[in-house]
């Protein structure tokens, strides 16, 4: 059975070993890393949710318009998607992110990162995997930082809301609170409580930014995984590796308008391009 990864040059496959080594190498993934996690993607086939555009509906004006509409939507997503789990993309690069050797910056809301992260906490159940041609070998490891740097989730959390009026973010849903119908109100001053994602035409926050860009600057290779690369300001992150001399490998079946600039293309899924092209950190 060929690898996906048989024609990436050696050159490559060094620096991705360099970068690991040095934990400079940059995951910048998008809803095609949950595709397999059974997450409908927002763009391709099958990309619809529940034929609604995210266009129409991950707004401030829609949710202005249809308060009620629009939280019903996200109620729908966020009861499909608590019952998805991460696949071995997420969890390969959850496992590398432990030994020191790989930053996450993602687009998703799904929280499926963050909890590969708890599945691959070393003495946790999930910890371990076979080594790997990549695997640096014992002692050669990246140095083992402690626990990660959180995932920059650009585009915020679907399990989290935001107070309309005081700002207040808190992790949702309540245990008690099975409100379908429309947005709970703010526990601390009644006011509308919304989905902390950032919708169309809202600024991303500045910390979220700042370190995705810091990171993306300091990357010597950049993966970017399962994403169109057609919403802005993320899309600016694989570029700004490339800015600096970086390496971007683009990790999707189809191309994209950042394919033209990439420095290489895996043409498959992440679930197989991921593990094959990484691995699982030796054991040090
Ligand atoms: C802003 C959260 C300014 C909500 C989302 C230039 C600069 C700045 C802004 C803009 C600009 N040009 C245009 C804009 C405006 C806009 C924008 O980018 N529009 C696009 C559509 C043209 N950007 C904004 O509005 C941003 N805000 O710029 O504010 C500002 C500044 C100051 C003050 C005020 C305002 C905010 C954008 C954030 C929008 N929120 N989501 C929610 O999720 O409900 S965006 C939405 O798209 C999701 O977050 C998603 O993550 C994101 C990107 O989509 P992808 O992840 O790439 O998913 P997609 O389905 O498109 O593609 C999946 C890919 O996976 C495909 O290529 C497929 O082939 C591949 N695939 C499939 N299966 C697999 C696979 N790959 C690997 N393995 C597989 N198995
Ligand atoms: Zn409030």
């Amino acid at each position: 059975m060929p690898s996906p990864i048989d024609t990436v040059p050696g050159f490559v496959l060094d620096a991705v070993r360099k970068a690991l080594s040095e934990g400079r190498l940059l995951a910048f993934t998008g809803a095609g890393v949950s595709a397999e996690s059974g997450i409908p993607t927002f763009r391709g086939p099958g990309g619809m949710w529940r034929n609604k555009r995210p266009e129409d509906l991950a707004t401030p004006e829609a949710f202005r318009r249809d308060p009620e509409g629009v939280w019903e939507w996200y109620h729908w997503r966020r009861a499909r998607i608590a019952r998805c789990r991460p696949n071995e993309a997420h969890l390969t690069l959850a496992s590398w992110a432990w030994a020191g050797g790989v930053r996450i910056v993602t687009q998703n809301v799904d929280g499926l990162h963050d909890l590969a992260l708890e599945l691959r906490r070393p003495g946790s159940l999930g910890q371990g995997g076979a080594g790997s041609s990549l695997a640096p070998g014992p002692g050669s490891g990246p140095p083992r930082r402690g626990p990660p740097e959180p995932p920059v989730r650009l585009h915020g959390s679907l399990f989290h809301t935001r107070c309309t009026a005081c700002g207040n973010v808190t992790p949702y849903p309540f245990e008690d609170d099975p409100s379908e119908e429309g947005p709970p109100t703010c526990r601390q001053c009644e006011g509308l409580l919304r989905p902390a994602v950032v919708w169309f035409g809202e600024a991303l926050a500045p910390e979220d930014t700042d370190r995705a860009f810091r990171w993306a600057t300091e990357a010597t290779v950049t993966l970017s995984i399962g994403t169109s690369a057609v919403v802005f300001p993320a899309a600016q992150v694989p570029l700004t590796t490339l800015a600096g001399g970086g390496i971007v490998i683009e990790i999707n079946p189809e191309e994209t308008p950042l394919s033209a600039q990439c420095t290489l293309h895996v043409r498959a899924p992440a679930v197989q391009a991921v593990p094959a092209l990484l691995g699982s950190p030796g054991h040090p």
